[in-house]
This record gives C-alpha cells, structure tokens and sequence, in this order.
C-alpha cells in the first residue's frame, strides 16, 4: 500500500522545520509499503491539491497529523481525501483530546475514519495493518496487555534513515544559491533544521500546557548511544551533500534531568557528533555552569526559555511559579558569555496583566544580551487546566476558537484588560522588539564579536518577525530589507575588513552572576511554549 502522511500548513511560516512525527511513523510503517511525507509549510496544498496527489499517486491510506491551530485546515483536507473514497487516520494531540469531534460523534461532520489517541508508535503498525484488510477500527489507543494505557518507554527507538530519507522539500536554502554555495567553505548547499527527540513527558503541568496530559508526568529517554548515533548519520548526509545540518532537541526540557543531560552532551562530544542545536530548557536548570559549559561545547546555539511573564503572580496563577524572573537576566548573561543565545517567550494577557506589559517586559529584554523575544496571547487549548477553569468560570468567548482559527487572536477575556487591549499588547511587543532599530541595536551588542555572530543574530531576528508579521511572498522580503538596509550595509562593509570573520572570543558577563545554589536544592522545572 502507498501511504501518505500530511501535516498542515500553519498559514503564517514557512518549511522553518520539519514535524518529527511524520518521520518517526515512516521509520514504524511495517515493511512492503511506501510511505510519502508531505508538509505543508514547504509543500503547500489546497483540498483539490490533495485529491488530486492522492488520485495519481494512488494512496491507499492518508495519515495527518495537526496542532489544534492547524486543526481545521487539517479537517478541510481530510474531507477532500475521503471523498476520493481513500480511508483518512488522524493523530496527535488536538485529535487526541477531541476525538468525538474529528469522528463526528458530537453532531459535527465526520472528518477521519480512525483516531489515533496519544503517543502512536506502538498503534502505527497496527493501524496499517488494519488498514490494509479494510479493517480500520474507529479508535486506536495504546494499551498494554491489562487495557491499562501504556507510553513507549523510548529505549527501543527506531532509527530514522536520515541517509536515504528525500529531504528535498526541507532545504532552507534558495534555490538559485546552492550551487554557488556549495563550494563555500565545507559547503552551504544545503541547510535544514531536524527535530530530534532525546525524551518525552513533563511533570510540571502548566496551566496552559498540554504536554503533561498528553505524554504524561513521567520522563522517559532515549540511549546516549541511540542520539549520539542520529546526530552522526544527520552529520555524515550534511557532509555527503556538501551542506550543513542543526538539530533541535524538541524534548520540553531537554534538561529535566540534568545528570542525564550532561551525560548525553559529554557523550556527543566524545563521539565527535556535534552539530549546531536549539533546545527547550527552563531558567531555573540554566543555573548550573557545568551544563552551559556543555551545551556550548556540544554546538548548543540557542536555548528556548519559556519565561512567559516578569509577574510573578501570573506564573503563580498558571501553575508556573518555577520560573523565576529576578533571575532571567543572569541567566541569559551566563549563556551569553559562552556564545548562547536565548529564544525568550512571552505570554501576554494573563489574569494580573494590565495595559503596559508589553512594555514594562521590553524594558527588561532591552537590558539583557541580544536574543530573539516572542510574544503570544494566553490561550485556552482543549482540555488543559486552563480551558476547564476558565469554561467552569464562564469566560471563554470562543469556546470552539480552533473551528475558526485566527492567529494572535484571545478566546477568553482577561481579568484586568479588555481582548483588543491584549491583542494591542502582544502587537506592540512584536513590533518595537522586530523593528529596523531594535536589529540595528542587537547587531552593535555584539560589536565585540566575530562578525559571524552579529550576521547570525540579525538573520535570526528577520526570520523570527515573521512568525508575527507574515513573510511568506518575495514582496514582504524586499521591504523588509529595505528597512533594515543600513545594517545590511554595515555589516556588508564589515565583511571586507581584515579580521572580521576570526576568533570568538569568550564574553566576560556584563552583570555577576549570583552563586549558584546546589542543584539537588533547585525546584526543578520546565518551560515553553505559551
Ligand atoms: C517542536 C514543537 C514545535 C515547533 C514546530 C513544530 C515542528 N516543526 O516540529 C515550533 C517550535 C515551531 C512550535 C511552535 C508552536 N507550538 Co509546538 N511543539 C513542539 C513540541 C515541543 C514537539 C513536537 C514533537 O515533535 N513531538 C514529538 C512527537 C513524536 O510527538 P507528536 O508530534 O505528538 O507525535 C506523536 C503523536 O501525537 C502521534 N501523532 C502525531 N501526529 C500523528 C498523525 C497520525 C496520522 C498518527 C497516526 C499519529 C500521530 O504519533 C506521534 C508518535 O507517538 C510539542 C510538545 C511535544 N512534546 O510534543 C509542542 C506543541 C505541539 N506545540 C504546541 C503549541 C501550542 C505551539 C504554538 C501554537 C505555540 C505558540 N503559542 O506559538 C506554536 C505554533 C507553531 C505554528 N505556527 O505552527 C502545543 C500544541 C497543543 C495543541 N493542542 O495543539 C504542544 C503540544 C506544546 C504545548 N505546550 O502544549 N512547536
Ligand atoms: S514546563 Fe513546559 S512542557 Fe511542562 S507543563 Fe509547563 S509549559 Fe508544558
């Protein structure tokens, strides 16, 4: 049987990474099938693009997979798959927690003939099989032998054939550049960014969050042996393609345990195995000097830190009260000081938050090292705490906010601000953060380095504004550019003086950084993703 697996587009970025799951399924897809994996961030498909795909390339079974702000336009191209007559499972966590929606069983219609439920990889090879007889049950929850519900324990991980895999679809670099830069230096022709995972779950059950629920509250890894493996066949296909490869650890804290950690990135050094990765650690791990020694050492570039708010009493009211913002400064220097930048999240329109936030959290960023700040808007996603308290208080305005998706767009009404003065916020942080003078700023931060590092931010800071401000036509690239020209020809002018490329040299911290307590004494905690 032939086999498609599609992921939405998410109408705003473009093909910045592919979704790990398409790639974990295909590597689980019992053997005699082929399997096609089409992502709609760099593939982009309407409904009659997929019936057609589907009608020439004779699937006989479509998987897709979807986050609840995809979930609609997920629905739209299942319904135009089953109405080719081919069969459509779906997986992940919106379906996961709406299943009745997707089956049409809560009066709505029918967009999927099977639902996987939860973590799919022991489900997979049986929903394959079941298709293949025309068999397809309408729910596939992973249970063990007692019908209790069971997660994989992640130490029999399947190896993705990161060789042979055809990524050509996930290449970030433009087309009518890579043979030229091919030839740079050990070769530029290619550059993508993989997702690879070294754990899954998370104890901490934010309010907002929906990983906890999902993969659960109990940690489980991946071998030192398993990772260390991945990252050299995504090293040696970099080097066969003369191109080159990052990483992002997708776990939700790739540091929830910090010994494993630090073994792991030891590990990834012995082994020669680093390559440039992004990870998702909280604050509070990022205290321990040794562990950022390590990250730097193993290629880590930029850390995802989950900050949310500087109110404490927001991180109190979201179940977050680990994050601690008197220490996000220190933090940030000690990364900084060893070349680390941080992705800093926000979420604004929290109940203690007034008119202002954005910029009372501004001046705070202002102060710290150069990084890449995102804003979002408190959202109610389904069945997370959240969402129950604030149906049970009466204050969703969009309780089905996924069936008419609008980005940056509230679902329930703060306590201390009106939606459209959060949406203001969430725009003025956006836009004061990303504009021409805050990139000029970043880039003179760095004046002390290498100009790799200043290129580096600013390219960073451009891609980044697009996850706010749309950049998905040629046109909205050309003005952009053309409001940032004078640090493009700054930089530019750089580059052509002797001694602009060398060295990196090790930053002293601007600010002290506080001693560090034991970290046995440190509560742990997890950030990310507002
Ligand atoms: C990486 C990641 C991203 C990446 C993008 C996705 C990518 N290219 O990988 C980035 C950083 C860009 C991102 C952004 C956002 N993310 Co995100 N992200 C993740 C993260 C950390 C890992 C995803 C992953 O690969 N997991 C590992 C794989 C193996 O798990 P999985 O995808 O769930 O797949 C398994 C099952 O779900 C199932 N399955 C999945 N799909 C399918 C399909 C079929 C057919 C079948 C059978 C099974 C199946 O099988 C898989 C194997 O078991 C998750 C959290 C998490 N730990 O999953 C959040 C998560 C998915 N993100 C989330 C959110 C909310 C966001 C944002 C909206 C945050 C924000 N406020 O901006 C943005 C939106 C991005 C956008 N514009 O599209 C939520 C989604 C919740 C929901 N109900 O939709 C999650 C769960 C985190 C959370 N805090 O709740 N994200
Ligand atoms: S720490 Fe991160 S992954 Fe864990 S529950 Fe909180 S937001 Fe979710």
């Amino acid at each position: 049987m032939r086999i498609l697996l599609y992921n939405p587009d998410n109408g705003v970025t473009r093909n910045f990474m592919p979704h790990l799951w398409m790639f974990l399924l295909q590597a689980l897809t019992p053997a005699g099938h082929e399997v096609l994996l089409v992502d709609g961030n760099a593939q982009p498909m309407d409904e009659a693009g997929i019936a057609q795909f589907v009608r020439e390339k004779k699937i006989g079974l479509v998987g897709i997979g979807a986050m609840t702000r995809m979930i609609a336009k997920a629905y739209r191209m299942a319904d135009a798959v089953r109405a080719e007559g081919v069969p459509v499972v779906m997986g992940g966590p919106h379906v996961t927690e709406m299943a009745d929606e997707a089956l049409g069983r809560d009066g709505g219609p029918r967009h999927a003939d099977a639902v996987a439920l939860g973590e799919a990889d022991a489900t997979w090879p049986q929903i394959v099989n079941d298709a293949v007889r025309g068999e397809l049950k309408e729910v596939y929850a992973p249970v063990d032998a007692f019908g209790q519900e069971s997660k994989p324990s992640l130490k029999e991980y399947p190896v993705i054939p990161w060789q042979s895999i055809d990524l050509s679809q996930f290449n970030l670099v433009p087309k009518a550049a890579r043979g030229t830069l091919q030839k740079i230096g050990e070769g530029w022709g290619t550059f993508r960014i993989v997702p690879v995972e070294s754990g899954r779950g998370c104890p901490y059950g934010c309010e907002f969050c929906t990983v906890t629920g999902f993969f659960g509250d109990s940690i489980r890894f991946r071998t030192n042996e398993s990772v260390v493996n991945e990252l050299l066949l995504l090293k040696a296909r970099a080097r066969s393609e003369k191109g080159q490869m990052a990483v992002f650890f997708i776990d939700d804290n790739f540091a929830i345990n910090v010994k494993r950690t630090k073994s792991l990135l030891r590990d990834i050094i012995a082994a020669g195995a680093q390559v440039h990765w992004v990870a998702q650690i909280s604050a509070n791990l990022l205290r321990d000097e040794e562990l950022v020694d390590l990250i730097a050492a193993s290629g880590g570039k930029w850390i995802f830190i989950g900050m949310e708010s500087i109110d404490p009493a927001n991180l109190k009211d979201v179940n977050k009260g680990f994050n601690k913002p008197g220490e996000y400064a220190a933090v940030l220097e000690r990364l900084a000081a060893r070349n680390v930048y941080a992705i800093t999240s926000f979420i604004f329109g929290m109940d203690n938050d007034t008119t202002g936030v954005a910029e009372r959290t501004l001046e705070q960023v202002r102060t710290w090292p150069p990084g890449l700040p995102i804003f979002g808007l408190l959202t109610p996603l389904p069945a997370t705490p959240l969402y129950k308290r604030l149906e049970k208080a009466g204050r969703l305005t969009r309780p089905r906010h996924w069936q008419e998706f609008i980005p940056f767009a509230m679902a329930h009404t703060p306590l201390k601000m009106t939606i459209e003065e959060a949406h203001a916020e969430v725009n003025y942080g956006w836009a004061q953060a990303y504009s021409p003078e805050a990139l000029a700023g970043a880039v003179d931060s760095l004046s002390d380095q290498p100009l790799g590092y200043r290129i580096n931010i600013f390219i960073a800071r451009l891609c980044f504004r697009g996850i706010y401000f749309p950049m998905m036509g040629k046109g909205a690239w050309v003005k952009v550019i053309a409001q940032n020209r004078r640090t493009i020809f700054k930089l530019v002018r750089e580059g052509f003086k002797a001694g602009a490329w060398r060295g990196a040299p090790a930053r002293i911290p601007a600010v002290p950084v506080p001693q560090v307590e034991a970290i046995e004494a440190i509560a742990p905690g997890v950030e990310m993703q507002g």
